[in-house]
């Protein structure tokens, strides 16, 4: 597998003191410019903010903000004291700030804390309602997203939230800690820092877990140790990240919705649905009992390779007459590692009795999927089985049907590695990583999708950045070519995208005025970055002050207000009014009424 190395910052601290920002500030453009970035932690309960009470450890409210900010590394207070963070516009005061990273990024992120805090095992379906619907009503106002979580049921969580966010185009991260944050030698203060870093930093559109400095998909781990702050496990498949000496992200693993819809959340999932652990002996009065209306999905957690006695006709008979009653069995092996195959005839006999393999996936993963597509309205049986085959948010692996091109097969990248004198795999993989983002961009810029696709057919990630932080749908964006634009987002592009200068490709639209473009981007869910809104009635006044309609009107399609005045006061219709420019003053009155 291919791996992109993000070099610059270290998930232990290796951040610039406190007096760095405002040189960087002060340089501005013409160095490195400062890029802000806002975080919503949302917080749910868990060790990480529990104390010792009389019946033993528990969460308690209201304390986590304060004793964050006097943690440093954690709360950098004189660059908050500088930039007079709590009396911003839009800023909460359980809001702090890290140090700036190494990649040039100020995290600014606010403490969204739910009552009551909760001892993880006392979550429930009603607790993920809530958490999703907390990150709908922010999602636009935050770059990403921590949830601080008890670790016991952080498996069942992340799974559930996997499903119930549809069209995910931001990073959501778990996490929380084996000891609490408030205690001299704890893994909270890392764990959190790490969340913060994935979640600010890195468009990775998923619902992921972050635990001793790995960066897991969510609906692939399992808690596996109850003393050990390596605490998680994913058995079948790699970390999405590592966090050592350089954070090493898998690209090519991260799973992408690579869609046009915007995000949105499915809420009341199926709670008719549960895990059934065979075992020898098992009685068929207890299968039948589990089985018994109002039950509606059942993961199966079977033997080895998805293996069940087939000499046991009275258990297969009570499973048989469950499928035939429309409960939906979903076969999940009992082992850690591994997958459910056909090998054994012990497994085929489940599948005549109409029990769906359930493939590599975690129970927790395979319990959440059942909750989810029985939650589904309006489809049929038929339908929601053959959904549950489906990978829905690479919750489990599937083996593609159709070969791919593989690098060796790109005559462009053997012709380099023979002037190289390369020939390993890992080397070539790494000069197509490096090749990808100009090549892509240049693909972009002139509208070559046949370009683009062959790129993709060797592996090569289209949402990569150039040397200056610009994806291809950046310059796709600027040219305005609506085809690769489309393209580009169906193959999991993200709008999230910001440059080395924190421009997203939404903003780009709108300079070059690309309306067709501006209204795809909108309903993929773009908006644009607080960043990128802070001057925004000044340019809409200077707009207006040039008679501009089709300027203001590139606004307005990106959803901007255009009442918004400018560093004067002015609203743009007072400047166009005063301007004389009676078309401005027309078009503001039916669009800024
Ligand atoms: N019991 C705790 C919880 O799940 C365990 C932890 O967070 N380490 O809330």
């Amino acid at each position: 597998m291919a791996e992109q190395k993000d070099k610059g910052f270290n998930a232990l601290g290796r951040s610039l003191s406190s007096t760095e920002p405002a040189l960087a500030l002060e340089i501005g453009g013409g160095c490195r410019a400062m890029v802000e970035v806002r975080v919503l932690v949302i917080n749910t309960g868990g060790t990480i903010g529990m104390v010792p009470q009389s019946e033993g450890l528990a969460p308690e409210a209201n304390k986590l903000a304060a004793a964050l900010r006097k943690i440093p590394i954690l709360h950098d207070a004189v660059y908050a004291k500088e930039t007079d963070l709590y009396c911003r516009s839009g800023l909460r005061d359980d809001t702090l700030v890290l140090p700036l990273s190494e990649q040039n990024k100020r995290i600014i992120y606010t403490i969204l804390e739910l009552s009551p805090l909760l001892d993880s095992s006392n979550m429930t379906p009603a607790e993920w309602d809530d958490i999703a619907k907390h990150l709908q009503a922010n999602y636009e106002k935050y770059d990403g997203f921590v949830i601080l979580h008890g670790t016991d049921t952080m498996a069942y969580t992340a799974s559930a939230l996997s499903f119930m966010c549809e069209n995910l185009g931001k990073t959501i991260v778990l996490t929380g800690s084996q000891v609490p944050i408030y205690e001299l030698r704890n893994d909270g203060r890392s764990n959190l820092l790490g969340a913060l870093l994935f979640a600010g930093q890195f468009v990775i559109p998923e619902v992921c877990l972050y635990f001793y400095n790995k960066l897991y998909r969510g609906n692939r781990v399992t808690k596996v140790d109850t003393e050990s702050f390596n605490a998680f496990s994913s058995p079948n498949l790699p970390p999405l990240a590592n966090a050592e000496v350089d954070i090493t992200i898998n690209w090519e693993t991260v799973w992408r919705a690579s869609t046009t819809r915007k995000f949105e959340i499915h809420t009341n999932m199926n709670s008719n649905v549960g895990l059934l652990r065979i075992f020898p002996g098992i009685t068929a009065a207890a299968v039948k009992a589990f089985l018994q209306s109002p039950m509606e999905g059942v993961v199966l957690e079977t033997y080895g390779s998805g293996n069940a006695p087939n000499n046991r006709p009275d258990l297969l008979d009570e499973l048989k007459k469950a499928t035939d009653r429309n409960v939906v069995i979903l076969n999940c092996t009992q082992c850690l590692r591994g997958t459910v195959s056909l090998v054994y005839a012990t497994g085929k006999t489940l599948m005549d009795a109409g029990v769906i393999p359930g493939a590599d996936m975690t129970p927790e993963a395979a319990l959440a999927k059942l909750s989810y597509v029985l939650s589904k309205p309006g489809l049929t049986l038929a339908e929601k089985r053959q959904m549950l085959n489906e990978n829905l948010r690479g919750e489990m692996t599937v083996v593609p049907i159709r070969t791919q091109i593989t690098l060796k097969d790109s005559k462009f990248i053997q012709e380099i590695a023979r002037y190289l004198f390369i020939s390993c795999k890992e080397e070539l993989a790494a000069i197509r990583d490096a090749l990808t983002p100009p090549l892509a961009c240049v693909a972009a810029k002139n509208g070559d999708l046949e370009a683009l696709k062959a790129l993709q057919n060797m592996g090569g990630n289209l949402s990569c950045g150039d040397y200056d932080g610009r994806t291809p749908l950046h310059v796709a964006c600027c040219e305005g070519n609506l085809e690769v634009v489309r393209h580009l987002l169906e193959s999991g592009a993200t709008v999230y995208a910001k440059d080395r200068l924190g421009a997203t490709p939404l903003m780009n639209a709108i300079k070059f005025r690309h309306n067709d473009v501006i209204s795809l981007l909108r309903t993929t869910g773009a908006h644009l970055s607080s960043q990128e809104l802070l001057n925004v009635g000044t340019e809409l006044c200077s707009l207006a002050f040039n008679g501009d309609v089709d300027g203001l009107s590139a606004w307005q399609m990106a959803g901007v207000n255009l009442k918004q005045p400018g560093y004067d006061g002015n609203t743009p219709f007072h400047v166009a009014k005063a301007a004389g420019h009676a078309r401005v003053v027309q078009y503001l009155k039916t669009f800024a009424a």
